[in-house]
């Protein structure tokens, strides 16, 4: 399945049921009055969170989705039924924003939160609503309100609490399929991962964190190099990063050229990713050449302030005290309150 990460779609909410103007002629009762029923409410456009799925295909693929109008109101006082709503699923980590205006609107973080991204028109009265003391025979009946129509950017930011950050080949799907039950593919060739993956890393029985691979990112990336770096927007939402170096690379120049390189990257793409929680790990430590350098990277005066680990994902060395360094960040993190906790529900139009 394609992953699609974008979409814009249009939402119509259905319209207001008329209100109806009747006055009721039977036998024997050829008066009986104004009994003209009320229009139904339109249906409403919702988007549902949905952790069954993982990318925005569909909404790539359809583009306009309208609610149904409410019923229009009927004589003998019957009231029109209320419009079906439309339901939208989209996947957990949704961000929907007005396309026109760019704010944003919601953020679909929970597995079944509900955002009504358009709201219904109001059904109209019908004429038996009208009846005062002094208008004993309303002729008036009310049209039903027009429904919000609205242009929706959604985006998916998937939510992960350490995010894989290195080169092409550097072990990160492997890493993940070492940690996780995650299968992502593996290969000796650049850009074998081209979606973003995420993996449950479980550290013992109770305590878990989720791991997001993401494409490998090259010199050059914020520039379009390689696959760009559009894909670092699914590690956004992480709250600790891990640098996976290839320490066996033939073309690595020193312990800390790939390490800034990467850095400058991340930092053209969001300065806010320079600021979380940064661990390195040096993988392929099983091969004779990544052994040697080892003693050069703990030469560097750059990393004595910075957590670092010597890995094999391959052969699954050292990985007990990563992920224990990872995992202590991950809920030293889950303990500080959200920024911008985000509760609205219903999102009506200005
Ligand atoms: N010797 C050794 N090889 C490894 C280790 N980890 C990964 N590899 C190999 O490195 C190659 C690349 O591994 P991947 O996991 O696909 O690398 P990646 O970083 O996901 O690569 P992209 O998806 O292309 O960015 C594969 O041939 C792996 O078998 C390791 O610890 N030791
Ligand atoms: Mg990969």
């Amino acid at each position: 399945m394609r992953f699609i990460d974008e979409a814009e779609i249009l939402v119509q909410a259905g319209n207001g049921g008329n209100g109806c103007r009747s006055f009721l002629r039977e036998k024997y009762r050829p008066k009986g009055g104004p009994d003209g029923g009320d229009g139904g409410k339109g249906g409403d456009v919702i988007l549902l969170s949905d952790s069954k799925r993982n990318t925005l295909l569909e909404l790539h693929l359809q583009k306009h989705y309208r609610a149904e109008r409410g019923i229009h109101g009927r004589g003998k006082n019957q009231h029109g039924r209320k419009g079906k709503d439309r339901v939208i699923r989209v996947p957990v980590g949704t961000l929907i924003r007005d396309a026109e205006r760019h704010e944003v609107l919601h953020d679909l973080k929970v597995p079944g939160e509900r955002f009504v991204a358009a709201n219904g028109g109001r059904g109209g009265r019908g004429n038996a609503r009208f009846v005062t003391p002094d208008c004993r025979l309303p002729d008036s009946c009310e049209e039903g309100a027009r429904g919000e129509s609205r242009r929706l950017h959604c985006e998916l930011k998937l939510l992960a609490d350490v995010g894989l950050v290195g080169f092409p080949n550097a072990g990160k799907s492997t890493l993940l399929a070492r940690l996780s039950s995650a299968k992502p593919k593996i290969a000796d060739y650049p850009f074998t991962t081209l979606v973003p993956q995420l993996g449950l890393v479980r550290v013992d029985e109770d305590r878990s964190f989720v791991l997001a691979d993401i494409p490998g990112i090259l010199p050059g990336a914020a520039e379009g190099v390689g696959l760009g770096l559009r894909f670092l927007r699914h590690i956004e939402r992480t709250s600790v990063l891990l640098f996976l170096i290839d320490l066996g690379d033939p073309s690595w120049e020193d312990p800390l050229s790939t390490y800034l390189k990467l850095r400058e990257e991340l930092g053209c793409f969001s300065e806010g990713l320079l600021k979380k929680r940064l661990v390195v790990a040096f993988n392929k430590i099983d091969l004779p050449l990544a052994l040697e350098r080892k003693s050069m990277v703990l030469d560097r005066s750059e990393f004595r302030d910075q957590e670092v680990f010597f890995i094999s994902a391959v052969g699954g060395k050292g990985l007990g005290p990563l992920t224990r360094c990872l995992f202590g960040h991950v809920r030293e993190s889950r303990r500080q309150p959200e920024a911008s906790p985000s509760d609205a529900v219903r999102g009506g139009m200005a």
